[in-house]
């Protein structure tokens, strides 16, 4: 007890302290809004916004000031960089001599910032980025929407609005330096330019301002007259536009669409529930999100993931309402059982039993009655497995599939039922995403484990002339395979010394490894100096088969895995496998705090990726002993 007063005596010293320099200093200190002291405060979270000056921006403080207000042991102090990398770099300066806990931070730019981000990061002190994904992963979270969806989303709607005979659009952009803009465009014109009858009107403005879009539009009127639908990708140009068309007397013929969909007055939601915007692409702004993986973060709780990627919503007159009262609708966690039905892949690999298992302990943590049907990867065995928890009225339907492809019709009888699906490790790709067919995806990013095997091997592996590579593949369509092969060849395209000399499928299994070695050995010498594996059980199936043949693992061949189980690291220790990508199966605990959320009628992500590292065999010693698979 002792211990706790003296320590809340020196915070309170320290805030009054920390008033007085941040007044100083251009920061504000967002405690309650009584102006009143908080009790018990025990840590302090530091902003860092980029300027003040875009509206959700300003909606982004205002949020984490509100969800902070909701808890007794948290202060929060922001600091507003004005657009300026240097001023950014020196709040962030100053919010550390405040003794902050945490620093959350939107970048005035993703290149400049790495550096200051990754010190902070490094020093202990947690990292939260928002919006503007910053290079590289020396952070500890990145929350943000995916804004070239969320154009691909306004763009889908209005192909869907002016169906089989097209029409004329009016696009509006706003500063090329935008990167929230440009994203949003690239998305919004890969779309329209799949469809042929759309005649694209090019606008640009100077300013993302109201005003420079009522001026344009009103410049304009002659090719507005003869547009169908007019796109602007944020709230505060689509309130100009929408004035200058009413002004113009063409609301009744030019329908307006754009993205943001903030809440407040005049903003996109209310703008189609006035009938002024025939819809609007809403996302979430990621305060709450943040301060409640802050708090996650603070109490050392597991689970925290590396990225959320925050669902954006098509909202039109038909769903606003429902749209609104979800925004509205507080978050009640009830505690309750939850029934979940989980279709798993199989039991092909360590990383998969260490997946099961984790998934199986977590389920008795976190209050949830779980089904668990293994698959030994067919996907006929899922499609049961789905109709079976269907026909139970479970819950909650989680699903890891064994390939990508051939899920619409199996969700579409789950989505009718009633019960929401989360894709856990591996994704699908569903015909059309506006059916919402699922809820979330929680798992690795695989093309960016790809990238990094072939940038271990680009900076590790090097020697005169080139270089062959054996690419031995996961099961043909599914999501890691995929992916993993296209990050490697992404890297690979721009190291023209490396080449894919033979690539074949040894379907994440020990055996399949095996498999691909000797097959290749019946018909050639051997001849290759890389070996890439989309999993470790492969890559040990390999190794075993080169031995076999007198090849001599990490001499003769330099072999690259992912997973990084156990049996990776000792077979680094031994010399066999130079490097291992880590992809993380231990994801139980993130997976039930997603159900639970998901119960209790939060809105979930599109995406919830997971921390993952490389390993290779100057670290194995060092880490060995602290794999927990
Ligand atoms: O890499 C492999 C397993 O889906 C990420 O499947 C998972 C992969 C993992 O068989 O070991």
């Amino acid at each position: 007890m002792v211990f706790i007063g003296r320590r809340l005596h020196s915070t309170i010293y320290l805030l009054t302290l920390v008033m007085l320099v941040m007044a100083l200093s251009g920061c504000t200190y967002g405690g309650r809004t009584d102006g009143g002291q908080k009790k018990g405060v025990s840590s302090i979270i530091g902003v860092s916004q980029a300027n003040m000056r875009e509206e959700w921006r300003v909606a982004l403080i205002d949020e984490l000031k509100k969800e902070t207000e909701r808890s007794e042991d948290i202060q929060i102090i922001t600091a507003d960089a004005t657009g300026d990398v240097d001023k950014q770099i020196q709040d962030i300066e100053n919010l550390i001599g405040y003794g902050i806990d945490l620093l959350i931070i939107s970048p005035c730019d993703e290149k400049e910032l790495v550096a200051k981000i990754k010190e902070v990061y490094d020093s202990g002190i947690p990292v939260i980025v928002m919006d503007r994904a910053v290079e590289g992963f020396d952070y500890t979270l990145y929350i943000g929407p995916d804004n070239e969806m969320i154009g691909q989303q306004a763009g889908t709607y209005i192909a869907e609005l002016l169906g089989q005979n097209g029409g004329n659009v009016v696009e509006l952009s706003g500063s090329q330096s935008s990167k929230q803009g440009s994203e949003r465009l690239l998305g919004f014109r890969k779309v329209l330019s799949e469809n042929g009858n759309i005649t694209i009107n090019r606008l640009h403005l100077g300013a993302e301002s109201k005003d420079a879009a009522y001026d344009m539009i009103m410049a304009a009127k002659g090719v507005v007259a003869q547009a169908d639908v007019v796109f602007a990708y944020s709230d505060i140009m689509a309130l100009g536009v929408c004035d200058a068309v009413r002004d113009l007397g063409l609301d009744d013929k030019v329908r307006i669409v754009d993205c943001d969909g903030f809440k407040g007055a005049d903003e996109g939601i209310d703008l189609v529930r006035q009938g002024r915007l025939t819809a609007t692409v809403s996302c979430p702004i990621g305060g709450k999100e943040a301060i409640d993986y802050a708090l996650s973060i603070l109490g050392h709780e597991s689970g925290v993931p590396k990225q959320v990627i925050l669902r954006s919503n098509l909202v039109t007159s038909e769903n606003v309402e429902e749209s609104l009262e979800k925004i509205n609708t507080a978050v009640v966690d009830d505690g309750s059982t939850i029934r979940v039905g989980y279709s798993q892949v199989g039991s092909e690999s360590n990383w998969r039993l260490a997946n099961t298992k984790s998934i199986e302990e977590a389920a008795k943590r976190f209050n949830i009655d779980l089904h668990m049907e293994i698959a030994d990867q067919s996907q006929e065995r899922q499609y049961e497995a789905i109709r079976s928890f269907i026909r139970e009225g479970v819950d909650v339907i989680v699903v890891s599939p064994v390939v990508e492809n051939g899920w619409d019709e199996v969700l579409r009888e789950a989505k009718r039922a009633g019960i929401p699906v989360i894709m856990s490790d591996r994704n699908v790709s569903v015909e059309n995403r506006e059916e919402n067919l699922t809820t979330t995806y929680l798992g690795a990013d695989f093309m960016e484990e790809g990238r990094r095997a072939m940038r271990w091997i680009r900076d590790n592996v090097k020697k005169d002339g080139r270089q062959s590579v054996m690419e031995i593949m996961g099961n043909e369509g599914a999501s890691p395979t995929e992916e993993r092969g296209k990050g490697f060849r992404e890297i690979l395209s721009e190291n023209p010394s490396y080449y894919i000399a033979y690539s074949d499928h040894g379907d994440f299994t020990y055996e399949g490894g095996r498999e691909v070695v000797r097959k290749y050995l019946e018909n050639n010498d051997w001849d290759i100096d890389i070996i890439f594996s989309h999993n470790d059980d492969m890559a040990l199936g390999a190794i075993e088969e080169l031995k076999a043949h007198g090849i001599k693992p990490d001499e003769d061949v330099r072999i690259v895995s992912v997973d990084a189980t156990k049996e990776a690291f000792k077979a680094m220790v031994r010399g066999e496998l130079s490097c291992a990508v880590e992809c993380n199966p231990i994801i139980g605990d993130q997976l039930m705090k997603a159900i639970r959320d998901l119960h209790s009628g939060k809105q979930m992500p599109f995406r919830i990726i997971t921390d993952e590292k490389i390993y290779d065999q100057s670290m194995a010693d060092d880490y060995i002993n602290k794999r927990m698979y």
